[in-house]
Formats: C-alpha cells, sequence, structure tokens
C-alpha cells in the first residue's frame, strides 16, 4: 500500500520526507488498533469528576413577585404551595415556591399576535441544590405543571419530590397559538431550541435569588418532543447543565412527523374506512403479529417470558411473511392479507420517496406492536388536527402550508406528496431562513465534545414499541456517537431501550423507572448506570396501573435496562426478578 508518493532522489531530504510519513503512518495505524481496545486510544481516559450538590433552604418566595427583575422577563406571581396540595402516586408534595410569569414577550409583524415565552417553577423548602429544566412534550404550547414527573410510566417520585427546583414552559406559544405559530418565524425558532437558551440563566438566577446561592447542578430532561429539547441541548448548550435525561426522544422529529404521513398512506391501502385507519390492522391482528413475534424471539434472550430483549436476533428470527398466516380468502382476525402485509412491511421498512430514498429510519418488530397507544399515534396522531399533519405543514416546512390545511388534516396526510413535499423540512424560504430540520434537530449530533469533557453526561432511554419516535434513528445516532469516540461514548452517554413499551410508556412492558437518580449518581458519584431497573405497572402501583401489563406477569415484575449494546439475559431463578438477569453481549 502506497499513501505517498517515494522522493524521486534519494538524499537527505528525502529520506527526512520518507521517515516523516513513515511515521505518520505509523501513528495511524496505532490509533486505529486502539480502537479495539487498549493503546494510546484519545477518549479511553477518565473524564472529569462534578462534585455532589448540597442542599439549601429556601429564603425568599412571595417577594420575588416584585422583588426578582432579569432582563426581559416579567414575573407575574409568586407564593407558597403547602405540603400535600400537590400529590404524586399517592404521596404528598413538600412545601414550595412556585413563580409564574413570562419572557421576550413580542407582537409578531407576521400574524400580529402577542408572543411570549410563559413559565412556571416549582422550588422546594427544603432544596436538594439542583435545578431541573422539565422540557415539555408535543408542540409546547402549554405550561405543563413544574413538577418533572415525565420519566417513564408513573414515576413514583416526581423531581420535586426529589427536592429539584423544577422550570416548565410553553417554549414561546400558548395553546390557542398551537399550531399556527408556525408562521411565526421566531416562534418556530423559541420551540425548536431558543426557548431553552432564553430561560436557562433566567431560571439560575431565580434559583440564587430565591436560596441564596445558584444551583450546583443542572439538568434538563424531558420525553417526546421533551427528549427532542434535551438532545439538542446536549449539542447546543452541554456548559448550562451537567445532565441529560432523553426518554423517548423526537430525534429527528420533521422526518419523522413525515413518515407518520408516509404511514397513514400505507395504512389507506388496506383500511377498510379511511375515516378510521385502525380498521387497516386492528388490535385483535396486531396481537396476532405479536404472538408471532413472541414464538420467534421471545426466548433468544433466554426465557419465554413476553419480553424481546434480544431485539438484534429478532430482526434475523422474524419475518412477517413467513410468521404470520396470510389470509386464503377474507380476514377473520387469524390471519393477514398480502395486501396487509405489503403495508405493514413499508411502513416497518421506512418511509421512502418514488425513488426509493430512505426519508427517516426503520423499525424493530417488537411485541409491543398491540398497544392502545401504539394505533394512537399510527393510526390517530398521523392524520389527526393535533400532531403531525399540522407540525409537518406549519412548524417544519418552508414555506409553512396555507392555514386551510387545518380544516382537512386527513386530506393532507393522504395526498402529501413524497417527492416535492419532504424536501420541504430541509428548505428555507423567504423570512423562514432557518429549516425545520435545522432549528429541531441538533446540530453535530454525535459530536457531544463539550458535554463529554467537562464531565456531564447523559442517558436515553426509549420504547422497542416506540410508534412515532424510531427506536432505531436513535439507535443509528447512538451507534455514531460511540463510532466518534472510539467506541468509548459509555464513558459518558448511554442508550437503553426498553422492550415492549411504547411512546413513553404503557404496551407490554416494566415502563416504570427513575432515570433521573440514575442520571444524578452517575454525574455527582461517579456511579455509572451499568442497569436500570424499571418495574411493570400491574395491580396495586402506586403510580397508576398499566392495563396492558399481561395477566401472567408478576404485577412487580422487575427487570434491568441494559445499557445498548447489552442485552438483559435470564440467568436462571425468580422469571419476574431483575436480579434473574444479567447486562451481556
Ligand atoms: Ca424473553
Amino acid at each position: 500500500m502506497t499513501i505517498f508518493r517515494a522522493p524521486r532522489a534519494p538524499g537527505l531530504r528525502g529520506m527526512v520526507a520518507a521517515l516523516r510519513n513513515a511515521a505518520i503512518l505509523a501513528a495511524t495505524t496505532v490509533l486505529v488498533s486502539a480502537c479495539g481496545g487498549g493503546g494510546d486510544d484519545p477518549f479511553a481516559g477518565p473524564l472529569p469528576q462534578l462534585a455532589q450538590a448540597q442542599p439549601a433552604t429556601i429564603v425568599n418566595c412571595a417577594s420575588l413577585a416584585s422583588g426578582f427583575t432579569f432582563a426581559s422577563t416579567s414575573v407575574t406571581a409568586a407564593s407558597v404551595v403547602a405540603a400535600g396540595t400537590l400529590t404524586n402516586a399517592g404521596q404528598p408534595v413538600a412545601e414550595h415556591c412556585v413563580v409564574t410569569g413570562k419572557m421576550n414577550q413580542r407582537v409578531s409583524a407576521v400574524d400580529g399576535q402577542t408572543y411570549a415565552i410563559g413559565f412556571e417553577m416549582r422550588m422546594p423548602k427544603d432544596w436538594n441544590g439542583r435545578f431541573l429544566y422539565q422540557a415539555n412534550g408535543g408542540t409546547d404550547g402549554a405550561v405543563a405543571p413544574a413538577t418533572g414527573g415525565f420519566s417513564g410510566g408513573g414515576p413514583l417520585q416526581n423531581a420535586l419530590q426529589q427536592g429539584f427546583a423544577v422550570i416548565s414552559s410553553d417554549a414561546g406559544h400558548n395553546g390557542s397559538q398551537n399550531p399556527l405559530f408556525g408562521l411565526d418565524p421566531q416562534a418556530r425558532l423559541d420551540y425548536g431550541y431558543q426557548a431553552v437558551a432564553t430561560l436557562t440563566p433566567m431560571a439560575k438566577a431565580l434559583i440564587k435569588a430565591a436560596y441564596g446561592k445558584a444551583p450546583d447542578r443542572s439538568y434538563i430532561g424531558g420525553s417526546s418532543n421533551g427528549g427532542r429539547h434535551t438532545m439538542v441541548a446536549a449539542a447546543r448548550y452541554a456548559n448550562d447543565y451537567d445532565g441529560f435525561l432523553a426518554t423517548s426522544p423526537g430525534f429527528n422529529l420533521p422526518k419523522a412527523a413525515v413518515a407518520q404521513l408516509y404511514g397513514a398512506q400505507q395504512w389507506a391501502k388496506v383500511a377498510t374506512d379511511v375515516n378510521n385507519l385502525e380498521s387497516a390492522l386492528p388490535q385483535t391482528e396486531r396481537k396476532l403479529i405479536a404472538n408471532a413475534i413472541l414464538a420467534r424471539c421471545d426466548s433468544l434472550d433466554g426465557v419465554a417470558d413476553g419480553q424481546v430483549q434480544d431485539v438484534e436476533a429478532c430482526r434475523g428470527a422474524f419475518d412477517l411473511a413467513r410468521d404470520v398466516p396470510t389470509c386464503p380468502g377474507a380476514r377473520d382476525g387469524t390471519c393477514l392479507t398480502a395486501a396487509q402485509k405489503a403495508a405493514i412491511g413499508n411502513v416497518f421498512t421506512g418511509a421512502r420517496n418514488s425513488k426509493g430514498d430512505a426519508l427517516y429510519a426503520h423499525w424493530p418488530f417488537d411485541a409491543g406492536i398491540m398497544q392502545t397507544g401504539w394505533a394512537d399515534w399510527k393510526f390517530r396522531n398521523s392524520v389527526g388536527s393535533s400532531r403531525d399533519p399540522v407540525a409537518v405543514a406549519f412548524i417544519f416546512s418552508s414555506p409553512p402550508e396555507s392555514a386551510s390545511v387545518l380544516s382537512n388534516t386527513l386530506g393532507y396526510a393522504l395526498n402529501y406528496n413524497f417527492d416535492t413535499d419532504a424536501p420541504k423540512i430541509f428548505a428555507t424560504s423567504g423570512i423562514y431562513s432557518e429549516s425545520g430540520m435545522s432549528f429541531m434537530t441538533p446540530p453535530n449530533p454525535a459530536k457531544l465534545d463539550a458535554l463529554r469533557g467537562r464531565g456531564a453526561k447523559m442517558l436515553v432511554i426509549q420504547g422497542t414499541s416506540d410508534p412515532v419516535f424510531s427506536v432505531d434513528d436513535t439507535m443509528a445516532w447512538y451507534d455514531a456517537l460511540d463510532a466518534q469516540y472510539g467506541g468509548h461514548a459509555a464513558n459518558f452517554a448511554r442508550f437503553y431501550r426498553v422492550p415492549g413499551m411504547g411512546h413513553s410508556r404503557g404496551g407490554p412492558a416494566t415502563d416504570q423507572f427513575d432515570g433521573l437518580t440514575a442520571l444524578v449518581n452517575w454525574v455527582e458519584k461517579g456511579q455509572a448506570p451499568d442497569r436500570i431497573v424499571a418495574t411493570a405497572r400491574g395491580a396495586g402501583n402506586a403510580g397508576g396501573v398499566n392495563t396492558e401489563v399481561p395477566a401472567d406477569w408478576a404485577a412487580n415484575r422487575t427487570r434491568p435496562l441494559c445499557p445498548y449494546p447489552l442485552v438483559a439475559r435470564y440467568k436462571g431463578g425468580d422469571k419476574e426478578q431483575a436480579a434473574s438477569f444479567a447486562c451481556e453481549r
């Protein structure tokens, strides 16, 4: 192999050049071999360890209504909330201070509407010294209560109960401005990433005014679109946060929304009633698929327990065409027609344009396909007036579509053109100077040098049966991240798949877990989360029962969530207990 030109004439100059080139070649070889482990590896070394947050007691609350000033900020109210006024999972939330306000109020030159970044901050009397930015879901537009209860299904303790000071916001528009805020370019940017940047320094200053000190440690987390906000913050605002918790993240959200429209068109081909796309694949038939998946894949992790842990092995083991009977005639719930199989195959292979170019990720087959939430996203949100069609039309496309789309979102979804419309999420147009993909997704998502370098940590947790944001898209991100850091991404970022879990929660799954505590222990104590124990919310669960927990599971079944690419494999003992499983290749 020759990678440099041999010196034309031998001599000292030529020999020096040859030696230098040989040295470069040798160094390159060392680097390449080090990626396999050991040696002079630039990413293998220890990372900075951040100190633990220290508790404090609140000093000011009601006085913050008039006594707190910050640029472009107006506080509308500040008051003490007595212990027990709020409860979570049957337990009281302790006394805390709630402050409401807004930032950057302005009148849009585009639509004449008044916009502001509305917020609520809840600060416990007895504070743990930590700040949490609670990033909210959907298309935002609502200040969800700042309690920090977003991690998994029915959290037994929310962040406010754990002592965090929590902020929540509407990300720059109110509910009545949903979804047409997308016509205002600044409202798009606030929703995409700028609300986080605007609110963060204000929130830290408010904490300092309340407790007499700024937060020792700062975290950001959320589910769905909140997980997206978190992934964006990991890339854009790594210096502002020490820990990032993204659950069920809408990583490439505009692409995922386009894929939803693609799915709607596939389902419409086989729906018996186009106004009810679930008629394309009702739960009876989805259970047929789930059972066929379990028959092929359940035992690959060592135990037939209704959960497919070994997602990768299942890709090769399950074949929809082969493993589900094809109807010889009419559909009767025991088979699928060839046309149904083709539609399902198209959806799981991933959205494509007429040239066959992939517009989004593929999806793994998983037993969670039977769950109700899966159908809500695939068959209803994909064509309804509050999610995918309006997000694509008004928020992600440049230029945005006419507001008349609102009156027929089903028609918009079913007539969406994947050759001519889909490119609009990458486009700019006139006053829309940033594309949907630019303002909604992290820049350089696989390059997190600032986060890594300062000792910050990141956890990403997602259901294998997430119907709207493909777990395979998130996996591809993690693969790219791991490649970027020479196979050592796990030193600062970990990704966990929850078999059976749908979008954010639900499904035949152990969907109750405390990702926030796992993250704090990693950031502040150096305890890397080699496994996160998750619980099924069966009968009697204080966080709320998940009716999709199968009847033959223990009501409180536990499983380890394992950092990808590790798999929870059964090692023997009580098959209802996490302790009987090991995280292995
Ligand atoms: Ca299993």
